[in-house]
């Protein structure tokens, strides 16, 4: 079959074929226009396929275990008889070069299973690109079959509310670090928290994170819960030593079944459908805006001009915008 005939892409995933799931995901990625539009028609075709897996989020501060963390939370799904897919976002990854999965030697042993699939971040561009490239890779392996999905992010910046908003889960993984343990945390993350994972609880950190893990339960005290049916738990673990994994995967399953009956699983997920429509829309006007070629002559000369102070700011995006319903793009 063709490569250029979304059947051939269409047929490899459902048939669960790692190979062809990847050259989907590299089709996702790309944005040359004819690759956008075979996706498109991929995705259409996915669709009614997606949506069934359990969806974690995963966060934390750099080096706090999150890569070892999903090895032994993959490696004891698997055993379970679980399909695992790993994937990351990490918008720096452009300009570092690497990403959030790159050293997959942390994850060998996960790698090497046939019921596991990881991805480093796409790489390029804006957080909402990446997001989007993300997203679709998420439902591509949920129509291969894969009914874990674990997408990783790096906890510094806006990726953690971007990863939020696409899971049904969201754990955040900490250490203690001996002393104030919540300087450096924001409250925002303990906000969208599900719930928190003191790693490296093992050898003589174990007492440091059995304390830190009540700083935090203080701390989530003083932070009213998103849903009656949830207090998010605070839980010590040692990724390494592959210690409170099971505790965690209850603590998923758990929530779960709980927001299912309450049918606020089904709420949020049509929430995250809708949001993420409107994230579409954005980054489709901006776009537009960026592709149309009256707007292309003009914003330089109005740029100046709002800068010398010779037409106001709202005069200009007017005229911009007047540009964009009036004048055909290209
Ligand atoms: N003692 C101990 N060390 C751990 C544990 N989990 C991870 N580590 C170690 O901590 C270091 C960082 O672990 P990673 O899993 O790479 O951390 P990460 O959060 O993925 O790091 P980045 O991807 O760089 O953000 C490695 O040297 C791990 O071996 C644990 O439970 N106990
Ligand atoms: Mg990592």
């Amino acid at each position: 079959m063709m490569e250029q005939d979304p059947q051939y892409y269409v047929k490899g995933v459902l048939e669960k074929n790692k190979r062809i799931l990847a050259k989907t995901i590299t089709l996702i990625e790309s944005s040359r226009p004819d690759h956008q539009i075979l996706s498109r028609r991929i995705m259409e075709a996915l669709l009614p396929h997606t949506g069934r897996s359990v969806r974690l989020g995963i966060t934390g501060i750099p080096g706090a275990g999150k890569s070892t963390l999903i090895e032994s939370l993959g490696m004891f799904l698997i055993e379970k008889g679980h399909r695992t897919a790993v994937l990351a976002v990490d918008p720096s990854s452009a300009k570092s070069g690497g990403s959030v999965l790159a050293d997959k030697t942390r994850m060998e042993r996960l790698s090497a299973e046939e019921s596991a699939f990881i991805r480093p971040s796409p790489s390029g561009g804006t957080l909402g690109g990446v997001a989007r490239k993300t997203r679709e890779a998420m439902l591509v392996c949920e129509a291969a079959g894969f009914d874990v999905m674990i997408i990783e992010t790096v906890g510094v910046g806006q990726s953690e509310t971007t990863v939020a908003s696409m899971v049904d889960f969201f754990l955040v993984i900490l250490i203690s670090g001996g002393g104030d343990e919540l300087q450096g945390i924001k409250k925002g993350i303990l906000e969208m928290a599900d719930a928190l994972v003191i790693n490296k609880a093992d050898g003589e950190n174990a007492v440091r994170a059995a304390q830190a893990r009540q700083q935090y339960e203080t701390a989530l005290h003083l932070i009213s819960p998103a849903s009656a049916n949830w207090s998010p738990p605070v839980m010590t673990a040692s990724a390494l030593e592959m210690n409170g994994i099971a505790h965690i995967w209850e603590t998923v399953l758990d929530h779960r079944d709980r927001f299912i009956k309450s049918g606020e699983f089904e709420l949020n997920r049509k929430k995250q459908a809708v949001s993420w429509m409107w994230a579409l829309i954005e980054e489709g006007l901006k776009e537009r805006f960026r592709l149309n070629r009256t707007i292309r002559e003009r914003l330089p000369g109005l740029t100046h001009d709002v800068e010398k102070g010779t037409i106001a700011p709202t005069a200009a995006a007017d005229e911009l915008l007047f540009y964009l319903d009036n004048v055909k793009t290209i």
